[in-house]
């Protein structure tokens, strides 16, 4: 492992992205964002690096933004919280919705404002029975950002969605595999080992596909079915195109496992 803020590790083709600022149960600073922006660059630029499990370090998993690079005296000027959603929030992520290879969340721990919308962010969500869900934004007198307001309605939709932006309630994980909030809530002694056995599978599958499906997934809501089924022909004629998909069907005809390598 190496880094602070972010630690970042890898084995079997999975990039392990740990949060790491525990004793504020890993609220994000400027200098937290800018270390895990650039293990994204890394993992980006490395084919070798197949799959990507992001969890949290101690009790919590995120508390979202520290609020203590946020204190306002009487009579300053407020600051610009849209400016800090562009520069640091949004482009998160932008980055983990288009990253070309599955990301998996481990939630270790509570997951509130910014930290529990980053993990909505990801694509495969597992949670420690342990854990809970806080759109926190209301009780401080903001609104879900990170894409709160966009992936809520979606998940759980609207009643729900409602209900958890106005109240910030908790939400234990049990709750929020009930509702299709997350994939899956597990013990919290096997929520590693489980979230890893996930990202190792996902490291070993036709990473190019994988992507494909992301990128099929994150237009449906915006287009007609029309629209989606021609994207669907077009992506799949890229899928066709992969080694991976020969050797899919090579494996299959010759009763083996596939061994695909992601291209
Ligand atoms: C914290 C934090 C924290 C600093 C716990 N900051 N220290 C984006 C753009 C720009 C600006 C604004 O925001 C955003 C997006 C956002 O994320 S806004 C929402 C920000 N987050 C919150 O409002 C959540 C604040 N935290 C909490 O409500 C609680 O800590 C939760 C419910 C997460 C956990 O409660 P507990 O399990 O009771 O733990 P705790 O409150 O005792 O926290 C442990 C320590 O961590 C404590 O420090 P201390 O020195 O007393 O041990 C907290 O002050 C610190 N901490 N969250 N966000």
């Amino acid at each position: 492992m190496s880094g602070s803020l972010v630690l970042f590790a890898s084995a079997d083709g999975v990039a392990e992205l740990t949060l790491n600022r525990p004793e504020r149960l890993n609220a994000f600073t400027e200098a937290m964002h800018r270390e895990l922006a650039a293990h994204l660059d890394r993992i980006e630029a490395d084919p070798s690096l197949r799959a990507v499990l992001l969890t949290g370090a101690g009790r919590g998993f995120c508390a979202g933004q520290d609020l203590s690079e946020r204190v306002m005296g009487e009579g300053d000027v407020p600051p610009d919280l849209g400016d800090t959603l562009e520069r640091l929030y949004n482009p998160l992520v932008r980055r983990i919705r288009g990253l070309n290879r599955p990301v998996v969340c481990a939630v270790n721990g509570v997951a509130a404002g910014a930290g529990a919308n980053l993990a909505l962010a990801c694509d495969i969500v597992l949670a420690a029975r342990s854990a809970v869900f806080i759109q926190a934004f209301c009780r401080i007198g903001l609104i879900p950002d990170s894409g709160g307001t966009w992936f809520l309605p979606r998940l759980v939709g609207e009643a729900r969605a409602r209900a958890l932006a106005l109240l910030g309630e908790s939400v234990p994980a049990e709750q929020a595999e009930a509702w299709g909030l997350i994939w899956k809530a597990v013990d919290d002694d096997r929520l590693l080992e489980e979230a890893r056995s996930l990202a190792r599978s996902l490291a070993a599958g036709p990473t190019r596909a994988l992507s494909l499906i992301k990128q099929a997934l994150a237009s449906s809501w915006d287009n007609s079915l029309d629209a989606q089924l021609d994207l669907e022909r077009d992506l799949q004629r890229e899928a066709g195109r992969t080694a991976d998909y020969r050797e899919g069907v090579r494996a299959f005809l010759q009763k083996r496992p596939p061994r695909f390598e992601g291209r």
